[in-house]
């Protein structure tokens, strides 16, 4: 055997076997097979040999040739599957990990307390009305016989805008803007935002109201009562003890706070009810006459009764609630538990 072609072999074979990535092993083969390779080179030199060496010289580096390709194939084989396996161990995927969880949206508890109230004042025979949030001087005050001078009409209370219009403080702007348009008789409730200059633990510069009003010939007082207890009877889901006390309001004569029988303690005597077993909750009284001649409706002939309730309130009281913030924070950890 030629001594060159064997030293060849197993340097060759010693090489192909070291390799560790395939860009390695392609400068192999380029030494060995390429065209200025050493195979070549070999072969090349068979012109020199004598005659009667030539074919056995031939057939050894053909040999050769054959040996360190089917050697580089080997290897490239080796090498390729050792890179896909590591590309698979890095891109692996477990499949037992938890998904991203779909999260499901659902109703606020102040829209939800508020379609529970307006669904109760429908099964009452109210309608729903809604107005505008910012409103004139006239239809927030002036028509609803608030004074000028009142102290509702202050900068503290009222969040003025540059254009001199307001965010109404209250959704009863509603009942003139229907007065103006619809004959009476009226039943409907007006439902929404309003805004007051006024934020601590109990009050937020925007709250939502529900507000009742009814005019008809001949209502009264006992109207609204039986109206008020039939509605807090419902919301509550229990029997409810109502207190009315005499109070005042502009645009109702007369005028009451309506206390319940506290529901946190059942009138025994708590924290939120401050041991008096009552707690304030609505305002409400007999529409004044004044506020039916800003709409050109005769009093000897009309009368009616209003009344306001807070959504917050109701919901902090109904639920537990001693911080009206949270609310407004939408942390899902609190909204989710209703
Ligand atoms: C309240 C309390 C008492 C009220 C009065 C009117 C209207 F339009 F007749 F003048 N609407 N709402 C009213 C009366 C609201 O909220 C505490």
């Amino acid at each position: 055997m030629n001594p060159s072609i064997e030293t060849l072999r197993e340097e060759a074979s010693k090489k192909i076997a070291a390799a560790s990535a395939l860009e390695e092993l392609e400068q192999l083969r380029i030494d060995y097979l390429g065209k200025k390779g050493s195979v070549p080179a070999l072969m090349q030199s068979l012109k020199d040999l004598p005659n009667e060496e030539k074919p056995l010289f031939g057939k050894s580096v053909n040999e050769l040739k054959g040996e360190i390709s089917s050697l580089l194939s080997d290897k490239k084989d080796e090498l390729s599957a050792s890179v896909l396996n590591e590309k698979l161990q890095d891109e692996k995927l477990d499949i037992t990990l938890p998904g991203s969880r779909y999260l499901l949206g659902k109703k606020h508890p102040i829209n939800k307390v508020m379609d529970e109230a307006i669904e109760i004042f429908k099964g009452l025979g109210f309608s729903l009305e809604e107005g505008p949030e910012i409103e004139s001087e006239y239809y927030n005050f002036e028509a609803l016989n608030i004074p000028d001078n009142h102290p509702a009409r202050d900068m503290q209370d009222t969040l003025y805008l540059p254009t001199g219009s307001l965010l109404r403080t209250h959704t009863s702007p509603v009942q003139i803007r229907v007065m103006e348009k619809q004959k009476p008789p009226f039943s409907f409730i007006a439902a929404g935002k309003v805004y007051r200059h006024d934020a601590d633990v109990t009050h937020s510069p925007m709250f939502h109201q529900i507000e009742g009003f009814l005019v008809d010939q001949k209502t009264t007082f006992a109207d609204l009562k039986g109206i008020l207890e039939t509605f807090l009877n419902q919301l509550f889901h229990k029997k409810i003890s109502t207190r009315f006390r005499p109070s005042f309001f502009p645009f109702t004569e007369p005028s009451a706070e309506v206390d319940i029988s506290c529901v946190m303690c059942d009138a025994k005597g708590c924290r939120v009810c401050q041991n008096t077993g009552w707690l304030e909750i609505l305002g409400c009284g007999m529409v004044h006459p004044e506020v039916l001649k800003s709409v050109n409706l005769d009093s000897e002939e009309w009368q009616g009764f209003a009344f306001g309730v807070g959504i917050e309130r109701i919901t902090m009281l109904k639920y537990g609630i001693a911080d009206i913030r949270l609310f407004f924070e939408n942390d899902a950890r609190f909204l989710n538990q209703f």
